[in-house]
């Protein structure tokens, strides 16, 4: 009886706060973005995070009327049934982010901040917003999104020696690639987990000094590279490889920015970098000559799952029987024109 009866208590009272939703993606912009406006306001949220690869993250939102939703770093253009859903049911959204958005809808509960310039972040865009109040994690979150320029030139307003400006892109670069992987089971930490703890942080670099999460991450990200190094292509072709990693965790956080150290590396080489995925085949990231970028995308577009831009590309899913396909394909692509 008495349970029945604080229950319902529990309800009313619930009935009239408002609840926060803050819904951002678990990548260093989203979680830089949300840090810099919650050391603003403080209060209790909801958080709605995953890994990087998980932008459909509005549909998880059960705000009602009278609720407020912060939204940060996830496509407008993907959660737009969801968003409309939200206003639909009377909630009040806040809404910054830099991918492309389809059409901003208009409506007294949306307050959308959306700037897709190439040299902008979420965490930059939220910088603008509380007008510099805590730009340093604007440059931790633009390092994060390797948007190097931009980020130095925000530290810069800092007054910061180069050394700290260093620690601030390892910082960015490190919170990143926590939110790579396939699953939250590949991810070193939960996103919401290491927001919550990053958030009793106004200090990047009292969070670098104290924080052992921070080390883990760090260390665990060095690891993972040095593993993928040592791996051997499984195609030696005269202008590219193909390297197919080992069914793990590590080679399934590692894909995407090993593909981006070996395209830097040898810039006159185009690369493929295939891990199993849980479907029995794999997930491909290629990046094409970064000396002359051409045809990333179009290779990927011949399979039913890829996407991407002319000189990064990739394939959600490339079943076994296609890989000879993907591999003549390949070769197709990056073929030197004679
Ligand atoms: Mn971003």
């Amino acid at each position: 009886m008495e349970g029945i009866e604080s229950q319902f208590i529990f309800k009313s009272f619930f009935r009239d706060a408002m609840t926060q939703f803050d819904v951002f993606n678990g990548d260093a912009d989203g979680i830089c973005a949300l840090h810099q406006l919650r050391l603003i306001r403080q209060t209790d949220s909801v958080l709605v995070t995953g890994p990087k690869r998980d932008i459909a993250l509005l549909g998880r939102v059960s705000a009602e009327r009278g609720d407020s939703v912060t939204v940060l770093d996830i496509s407008m253009e993907v959660n737009r049934a969801a968003l409309l859903a939200l206003i639909e049911r009377g909630a009040r959204i806040d809404y910054f982010d830099h991918h492309v958005p389809g059409i901003v809808p208009t409506h007294d509960l949306l307050h959308a901040v959306i700037d897709t310039a190439r040299d902008v972040c979420t965490s930059i865009l939220v910088d603008r917003h509380l007008g510099g109040k805590h730009r340093i994690w604007a440059a931790v979150g633009a390092f994060g999104d390797s948007l190097s320029m931009a980020a130095r030139q925000l530290a810069a307003t800092l007054g910061l020696q180069p050394a700290s400006i260093d620690a601030l892109q390892a910082l960015g670069e490190s919170l990143n690639y926590n939110a790579y992987g396939n699953t939250e089971a590949d991810l070193f930490v939960h996103p919401a987990d290491l927001y919550t703890i990053l958030h009793r942080y106004p200090d990047p670099f009292r969070f670098m000094q104290s924080e052992s999460l921070f080390r883990t991450i760090d260390a665990g990200r060095r690891k993972d590279m040095e593993m993928a190094r040592s791996a051997r292509p499984a195609h030696v072709l005269s202008y590219g490889k193909i390297y197919i990693l080992p069914d793990a965790a590590w080679s399934r956080r590692v894909r995407g920015v090993f593909s981006n150290q070996l395209a830097a590396t040898l810039p006159g080489q185009a690369f493929a970098v295939l891990t199993p995925n849980d479907l029995g085949g794999y997930a491909v990231s290629v990046r094409a000559p970064l000396g002359a970028p051409h045809n990333a995308q179009q290779l990927c577009c011949l399979f039913p799952t890829g996407g991407g831009r002319v000189g990064a590309a990739g394939i959600n899913h490339l079943p076994p029987d296609r890989l000879p396909d993907f591999v003549r394909e390949f070769e197709n692509a990056f073929k030197p024109l004679t």
